[in-house]
């Protein structure tokens, strides 16, 4: 279905930055060596929506105190989550020829001091949420109507520590806190019901109280509508949004499957998969 506010152009040109950011980050992997490839392919399509429509940040001033706060909490995705941000414009993309090196600023998980844009600095796994539920309830101490957006992993769904942060999240009716899963039934070492079984999800979240919603996170236009109606963040009921992906979305031998969750592309392996990039998005090579 369409959102009656999105237009063909619309939906054209988001999906022309996810094409265009998913093709840099296959260059940029040949550049420097590897790269969490995987896990930025399933959650491209859910950062260009938010950045382009609905987080209110501002790249020339990445410290509003006015502005939306995103946590990426499975900070492993900072190389995609990274070229989101170059292509807003929170830095220079020439600045991530240096992503993952020594002495650069961008590590191979993002850091909040040296990052524009960057809300918390991320990587081992299970505590975005509990600071995006500290962020959520400072801005309601406040007084402030900011949201607060956090992208976990849904291998987080396997630390603890991520569900004493669901339960604060429910218990402090933090209803400006939106919660994205990246639901791609993938983690490093093989798929989440061997890994961790976690199913069901859904009511698992629903007995903590939380709003729970589904999408397709690869459907532009199921993402934008989820995302343009949310609740408001006066309401007490928090949100999360079960995103179903793919890990490795767009490259037909780099999905589902954990062996692309990091890895180098020397130059055969490099032109293949941006050849067949272009083939899932119909671009014949361009
Ligand atoms: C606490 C912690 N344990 C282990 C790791 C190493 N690690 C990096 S990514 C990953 C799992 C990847 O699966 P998932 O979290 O579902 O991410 P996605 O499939 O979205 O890339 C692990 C275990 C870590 N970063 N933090």
């Amino acid at each position: 279905m369409q959102s009656p506010s999105l237009s063909h152009k619309d939906v054209s040109f988001l999906e022309g930055r996810a094409y265009d950011l998913r093709r840099k980050l296959l260059l940029l992997t040949g550049k420097i060596g590897g790269a969490h490839i995987g896990g930025s392919f399933s959650m491209m399509d859910i950062l260009v929506v938010l950045y382009h429509r609905f987080l209110r940040v501002d790249p020339q001033n990445p410290r509003d105190p006015e502005r939306d706060i995103f946590v990426l909490s499975k900070g492993h995705g900072a190389v995609g989550y990274c070229l989101v941000l170059a292509d807003m414009g929170f830095f220079p993309e020439k600045d991530l020829d240096q992503f993952n090196q020594t002495g650069s600023r961008f590590g191979v998980h993002p850091d909040r001091h040296k990052i524009p844009g960057v809300d918390a600095s991320t990587g081992s796994l299970g505590h975005g949420l509990s600071l995006s539920v500290g962020y959520a309830l400072a801005k309601r101490h406040l007084k402030r109507q900011q949201r607060v957006f956090c992208l976990i992993s849904d291998g987080e769904l396997c630390e603890g520590s991520t569900w004493e942060a669901f339960l604060a999240g429910a218990h402090f009716k933090l209803g400006n806190l939106y919660v994205i899963v990246d639901f791609n039934k993938m983690t490093q070492d093989g798929s989440l019901a061997e890994t961790m079984n976690m199913e069901p999800v859904r009511k698992k979240l629903e007995s903590f109280n939380w709003s729970v919603r589904e999408i397709d996170g690869h459907n532009i236009n199921q993402i934008v509508e989820i995302l343009e109606n949310l609740p408001e963040p006066k309401e007490n009921t928090p949100t999360v949004i079960l995103a179903h992906t793919v890990k490795g979305k767009g490259v037909p031998w780099m999905e589902n499957t954990s062996v692309w969750h990091y890895g180098g592309l020397d130059e055969e392996k490099e032109k293949q998969a941006l050849a067949d990039l272009a083939h899932y998005y119909g671009r014949n090579g361009k």
